[in-house]
């Protein structure tokens, strides 16, 4: 099993497209959206990648926490800032990122992925978690940033796993678990997503992201239920991602839209 450290220069090898400007490495930090969150208030640009070996404060959705212990995975985030794209339309940033996340493990490690909306990457058929998403908006003297985070576990072992559902590309036979091939492709499916979207306006239709996105959906046409920030829950069948990536569910009293919330795949 590979635990080998990366290292900055293969790292830089990464940068080969338009938008990455420069990937930093910390072997151990809190939490890298925290961490560029911070750095986007300072000041820093679009297109900084940060990723560390270990977090000792990794965060989830809803001040969840995000564990995996040292180079099992990746765990990395990205600043963007889409100023241009109306601020409803930016949910469909981590909805790209988890469109980048599974054809990357697709492509690199042969494992068949799928999303649970809004952004859990699930192994093959089996529900097994492989990757979670935090996308955060941060406001900053210049202007609106948004951090991208991306938790993906690779050589984690069975005993490792912080929850049963969780999985890593080994558990699921991935053929490759080179981290760095990973981070460089999903990198510039983020690249790609992201670059497609601003210029469509953040459309997410004319420019392909929501056909990918629902094609890769594992929620669309299922039961399921949602629970909702608090301690509502809404039951019902996953119908459609609308135009903001929200999802719409037909529930027994009518038609329901959910812009942020967990969803159980009921049988
Ligand atoms: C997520 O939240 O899945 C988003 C995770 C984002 C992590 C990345 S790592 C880099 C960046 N920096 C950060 O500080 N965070 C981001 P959520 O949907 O709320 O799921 C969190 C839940 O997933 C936890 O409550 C656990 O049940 C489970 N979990 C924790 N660690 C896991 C792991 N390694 N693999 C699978 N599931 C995990």
């Amino acid at each position: 099993m590979d635990r080998t450290s990366l290292t900055e220069a293969e790292l830089a090898g990464l940068l080969r497209g338009d938008l990455w400007r420069r990937i930093d490495l910390l072997a151990e930090t809190g939490s890298t959206n925290a961490d560029l969150a911070r750095a986007a208030r300072d000041g820093e640009a679009e297109g900084l990648v940060l990723v560390a070996e270990h977090q000792t404060a990794g965060r989830g959705r809803l001040d969840r926490s995000w564990e995996a212990p040292a180079a099992s995975g990746l765990t990395f985030s990205v600043l963007l800032r889409p100023e241009s794209v109306d601020d409803r339309r930016w949910g469909w940033l981590p909805l790209a990122a988890g469109v980048a996340a599974a054809t990357a493990v697709e492509e690199v490690a042969g494992v068949g992925a799928r999303l649970k909306w809004p952004n859990d990457l699930l192994a093959g058929t089996e529900e097994g978690k492989l990757a979670g998403i935090l996308s955060e908006r941060v406001e900053t003297p210049d202007g609106p940033a948004a951090v991208i985070g991306i938790g993906l576990n690779v050589t984690m072992r069975e005993e490792e796993l912080p929850v049963p559902n969780a999985t890593s590309l080994l558990l699921a036979g991935g053929t490759s678990t080179d981290r760095v091939q990973l981070l460089g492709a999903i990198l510039d499916g983020i690249e790609r997503w992201y670059q497609a979207w601003r210029a469509a306006g953040g459309d997410a239709d004319s420019c392909g992201l929501r056909q990918e996105y629902a094609s890769r959906c594992a929620t669309l046409g299922r039961s399921v239920r949602v629970q909702l920030p608090g301690e509502e829950s809404v039951t019902g069948t996953a119908r459609e991602i609308d135009a903001d990536g929200a999802l719409g569910v037909t529930t027994e009293s009518g038609e329901v839209t959910v812009a942020a919330g967990d969803v159980v795949h009921v049988e």
